[in-house]
């Protein structure tokens, strides 16, 4: 029988993949979408599959409570049937989110709102409308460790502190902790991954390792506007490919035996500087950098020619920043066979060439998982 899901967020680029790779496995999806004025076909993350037979796309506003009860009761109509079959769940896949950590200093009323009191209302009306037939992936991150490691250069897993330093931090820290809180109180399968950071070309450009393969992409074809600007580039992150985490999530919501719902850290187990990933960005197009001072003027110089490629910019540094982040993702490998496909150069340099056909005016024929 052909499974069913809901997927909050499907515009982003979790939600984009996730909703394509439900798709091509035979999922009925039925995506929440805030309304906007722009046609959601000029989408480029999702207009490959918008019009797919087995998509159904109904407004969804997190900020507003009605909003969220009405869209979960739309969906309940939609399934009446299939959930009459005993042993028959929806998957719910809460992906929306305000996922800037930066912005959420500045709109941190705002970040609370969407990212936890609407973890609890959505919650709320899926258990009063789905009673038990629904299982709950909740995106939960590596923020909430803080700066944890930092000191000891531990690996983080499911048993180390949270220590959260943003206001993202924080909210994600409420939802992880109602989300926990449904799967004892409530006995559902209710689950929070615990994603280290993930990209892939459809990475917003405001997340550094899209800004850098962006304003790369921009140099290489003769595009570019002066250096680009960074802020922290001594910030280590345990990046992973956005189409290798999907895959996480999924399995999340499979696990028949009992022991196997729980919260699961997803990551690589290798940590990169942004520094490592300008290096490896300018590399794909053939220049070598060259850094030179220190602070807030240290630069990076095309080392053939001295010219500026990257500068410091205040703008960019956080009022708190995380530090250093490495995860153990041991646990979802060996309890539900998750596996890493893709490497940190790999993703890099495939980020470089798509931004590069994008700037040439091309779109590259998407494809899940290269
Ligand atoms: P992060 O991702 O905050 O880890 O959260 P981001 O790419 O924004 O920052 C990573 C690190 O790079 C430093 N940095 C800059 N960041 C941005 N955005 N722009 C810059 O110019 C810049 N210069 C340096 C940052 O200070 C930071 O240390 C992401 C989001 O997807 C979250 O939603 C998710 O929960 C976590 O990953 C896991």
């Amino acid at each position: 029988m052909q499974k069913l899901a809901i997927v909050t967020g499907m515009t982003g680029q979790d939600g984009s993949y996730l909703t394509e790779y439900l798709l091509n496995t035979g999922y009925k999806v039925y995506a929440g979408v805030r309304r906007i004025s722009m046609p959601l076909s000029s989408n480029s993350n999702i207009k490959k599959f918008i019009n797919h037979p087995n998509l159904t796309i109904i407004n969804l506003d997190f900020l507003d409570s009605s909003s969220i009860q009405s869209f979960v009761e739309t969906v309940g109509k939609y399934c009446s049937g299939y959930l009459k079959i005993m042993d028959n769940y929806i998957e719910v896949y809460n992906l929306a989110a305000q996922s800037h950590v930066g912005e959420s200093f500045k709109i941190p009323t705002l970040t609370h709102q969407i990212n936890a009191v609407g973890v609890i209302t959505f919650l709320d009306a899926l258990y009063y409308v789905f009673n038990k037939r629904f299982k709950f992936y909740q995106a939960s991150t590596s923020e909430l460790y803080g700066n944890t490691a930092f000191d000891n250069k531990n690996k983080l897993d499911e048993q180390s502190e949270f220590n959260p330093a943003s206001p993202y931090a924080i909210s994600k820290l409420s939802a992880f902790l109602t989300v926990k809180n449904y799967r004892k109180a409530h006995d559902i399968h209710a689950v929070n991954g615990i994603l280290f950071n993930h990209e892939s070309p459809r990475r917003g450009v405001d997340f550094v390792t899209r800004k850098i393969t962006d304003g790369v992409a921009k140099y290489a074809t003769g595009q570019n506007q002066g250096p680009i600007q960074l802020g922290n580039i001594r910030a280590r992150r345990d990046w992973g490919d956005a189409r290798d985490y999907v895959k996480a999530m999924h399995l999340m919501l499979q696990p028949t035996k009992e022991d196997n719902v729980r919260d699961y850290v997803v990551a690589t187990g290798e940590t990169f500087s942004v520094k490592d990933c300008c290096n490896l960005a300018f590399k794909k197009i053939g220049v070598t950098l060259r850094w030179v001072g220190t602070g807030i003027h240290e630069a990076a110089v095309n080392n053939e020619n001295n010219e500026v490629m990257i500068q410091i910019n205040s703008k960019f540094y956080r009022p708190s920043d995380v530090e250093y982040l490495l995860g153990d993702s041991s646990l979802i490998q060996n309890n539900l066979n998750w596996k890493i496909k893709h490497s940190f150069r790999d993703l890099v340099f495939d980020m470089v060439e798509h931004d590069i056909e994008l700037c040439k005016g091309k779109e590259r024929g998407w494809h899940v998982f290269p």
